[in-house]
């Protein structure tokens, strides 16, 4: 791949405000940039269906990959299916997604198919290689010891501990989904702004800043360089 930067950029959570500010000052190249988001465009934050329409729109570009995340999941089995994540859907977050899109929905009726059709057809991971190293991009993790194949969807959109205590493959992964404000201390790593990206020992970069938090900021790495650029708070 002969792009200049591959980028990844965590969770959005409805801030479109945030999402503006850091991808303002990333001057995306659309012929010389790749950009990979890891998912959770909506729920918690104020403009949840203007994030999701906005990750529908940039993710038809050819070198942009809008992946999917647990929040996602958890939209699109409250509307189709009566499962576990349809019942948790509204309390984390998902009410005020719900509310925008009953709002939504009498001027568009449409709209929801057009949603749920665009969840459908997220991926779970992305797996490039650049100068013969593996990259992962998914949303939560990998469990460790198993192949990327036999991953299973419960993992890669919900793992926390047991992949960032546990991962030692070779390949390096980024990932969002746990926000580094709430990481305790982790060995090994010196965090002097808990808003900030964090690289782990084993490979694993995390890339969630509480875009949701009062304090938080939307984060995006190109992992070639290792430049990050944050929205502004
Ligand atoms: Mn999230």
């Amino acid at each position: 791949m002969q792009y200049e930067r591959i980028l990844a950029l965590g969770d959005i959570h409805g801030r479109f405000d945030r999402l503006s500010s850091v991808f303002n000052k990333l001057n995306f190249d659309t012929e010389k940039d790749f950009l990979i988001l890891l998912g959770d465009y909506i729920d918690r934050g104020n403009e949840n269906l203007h994030c999701l329409q906005w990750a529908m729109q940039i993710s038809k570009l050819p070198n942009i990959v809008a992946l999917r995340g647990n929040h996602e999941q958890m939209m699109l089995y409250y509307y189709l299916m009566g499962t576990y994540e349809s019942t948790i859907w509204l309390p984390n977050g998902g009410n005020r997604t719900k509310a925008e899109m009953d709002e939504w929905l009498k001027h568009d009726p449409d709209f929801l198919k057009r949603a749920l059709q665009f969840i459908d057809k997220r991926p779970y991971y992305y797996q490039t290689f650049i100068e013969g190293q593996e990259y992962i991009f998914c949303h939560a993790g990998l469990k460790p010891g198993i192949s990327l194949e036999n991953q299973t969807v419960e993992s890669i959109l919900w793992i926390r501990e047991e992949f960032y205590n546990g991962y030692n493959g070779t390949a390096e992964v980024v990932v969002g989904h746990t926000p580094t404000p709430y990481l305790g201390n982790v060995p090994g790593v010196k965090i002097k702004d808990r808003y900030y990206p964090v690289r782990l020992p084993n490979k694993i970069t995390m890339i969630d800043t509480g875009s949701f938090l009062p304090s938080g900021r939307i984060s995006c790495i190109d992992v070639i360089s290792g430049q990050i650029w944050q929205s502004d708070n």
